[in-house]
């Protein structure tokens, strides 16, 4: 039996499930980008706060172009489950915040109308790193803000709301950049300064753009994820089912449009200023994260759970945290960045999350400016280095030849010419140089890094 409106009854007692009347509930949030990650994190706390009592939050989600989610969810109900696994237990809970998903290729219009909603409030975001089309320089790459992006979608359902006078909504980006709700404001500008200047007017006066910062490990969803759930759920087979670790984070700039879930009932928290909690996760989780993947790849690993325990990337991967990221943070009261390395190092040991690397190795080139060029500049500036992190950009640049197997990521092209036609201090130039396909506040120039002489 598959999961739906009709098969929750049927589902073991242990596993956790809302109490609250979905069907009595308005559609008040609209996400873009409803991979495993949407829903073991942001769904979650909104179910939460659904299940504290807030009304009308109830999430329609949209993939921009594939249909699979669609057709895991619609099929149903919007109904999905969620393992927290930790050791060999897993806790399984089934959440309700999501009422359908809809495929902007296939059905934009109905995208639009979403956001133009008057129940509409808040929109959100989990659209990857290179969903945000920005250019090396960090400016919009019009090219690639086309019609396949979110942008004409944000502004044809927002045009919509200005025209018949409803209220501006909040556009929440939960992605892994530095400072992503600026970023995702001074983008969506620049589309508008084009597109339609009379709504970047009203967009920049009616809509709130705060920043956030979200964590929780999730691993793509496999086929025995799946397995594993139905035997624990007397045969009902959940298609959308995420697995994912006890942990989670989000962390919140509290500056909204028209009110919001309280999603603190979950353990969100709210801040004046996030940028001490997103950096610190940046450079340090993602950027050891990024580390394990290229060295654990080279090193004949699969997982990062393996690749962690191995003992000559280990204190690597500490010596990146606490010699390398943690002296260019600067922390919030409060934020030990030595227990948080600590915490960090047992959550990828995790053996039951089957963590690809291959997963965290896709898309570099989106990814390791805010996880590691950040860091490097902050050194370069006082003169010291970090042998870590150019060892993983050595790991990388091997990773970009395909020799870990097929290189997913949207510069894949040019960067695979550049590594297999020129010689290392070429490469570094071509890539991290002033006019490379990264540019970066660090210049691979000054101070003559041999990349060789440190990996
Ligand atoms: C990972 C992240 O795939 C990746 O690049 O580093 O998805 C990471 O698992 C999450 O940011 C954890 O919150």
């Amino acid at each position: 039996m598959r999961l739906s409106d009709k098969a929750v009854d049927a589902l073991p007692q242990s596993v956790a499930r809302p109490r609250f009347d979905r069907r009595a509930q308005k559609t008040g949030l609209v996400h873009f980008g409803i991979g495993a990650f949407h829903r073991a994190h942001q769904a979650v706390y909104t179910d939460d706060a659904m299940e504290a009592g807030d009304q009308d939050w109830m999430i329609e989600g949209v993939s921009l172009r594939s249909p699979s989610v669609a057709e895991q969810l619609n099929p149903q109900d919007g109904w999905f489950t969620v393992a927290a696994r930790e050791d060999a237990a897993a806790q399984f809970r089934l959440i309700g915040s999501v009422k359908r998903v809809l495929v902007a290729q296939a059905d934009p219009e109905s995208v639009i109308a979403a956001i133009a909603r008057a129940e509409t409030r808040v929109v959100t975001l989990t659209i990857t790193e290179k969903g945000y089309c920005r250019a090396a320089d960090g400016a919009l790459d019009f090219t690639s803000a086309g019609p396949q992006s979110v942008y004409p979608l944000l502004a044809r359902g927002l045009e919509q709301r200005r025209a018949a006078g409803r209220g501006g909504v909040t556009l929440l980006s939960c992605d892994n950049l530095a400072s992503n709700g600026e970023q995702l404001q001074r983008l969506f500008v620049q589309y508008l300064e084009r597109a339609d200047a009379q709504l970047r007017d009203w967009v920049e006066a009616h809509c709130r753009f705060p920043s956030s910062m979200v964590d929780r490990i999730v691993p793509a969803t496999i086929e025995s994820d799946i397995a594993n759930a139905a035997a624990a759920f007397n045969g009902v087979r959940d298609a959308a089912h995420v697995a994912t670790e006890v942990f989670s984070q989000w962390v919140i700039e509290d500056d909204f449009a028209d009110g919001r879930p309280r999603w603190e009932v979950g353990g969100a928290e709210f801040v004046k200023d996030v940028r001490p909690y997103e950096t610190a996760k940046l450079r340090m989780l993602n950027g050891a994260h990024s580390a394990l993947a290229y060295i654990g790849l080279r090193a004949g690993y699969q997982y990062v759970h393996q690749a962690i325990r191995d003992p000559m990337i280990r204190p690597r991967i500490e010596r990146l945290m606490l010699d390398e990221a943690a002296p260019s943070l600067r922390p919030a009261p409060g934020q030990d960045l030595a227990a948080y390395a600590r915490a960090l190092l047992r959550r990828f040991e995790n053996p039951s999350l089957q963590h690809r690397l291959m997963q965290i190795a896709m898309d570099g080139s989106q990814k390791i400016p805010q996880r590691w060029l950040e860091t490097l500049a902050f050194h370069q500036t006082r003169g010291s280095t970090c042998s870590v992190i150019l060892s993983a950009i050595d790991a990388w640049l091997y990773h970009l030849t395909g020799a870990n197997g097929q290189v997913d990521d949207p510069f894949a092209e040019p960067l695979h010419a550049i590594v297999t036609q020129s010689d290392r201090t070429a490469a570094m130039q071509a890539i991290f140089g002033g006019n490379g396909v990264l540019k970066s506040g660090w210049h691979p120039d000054h101070f003559g890094i041999s990349i060789e002489a440190s990996s």
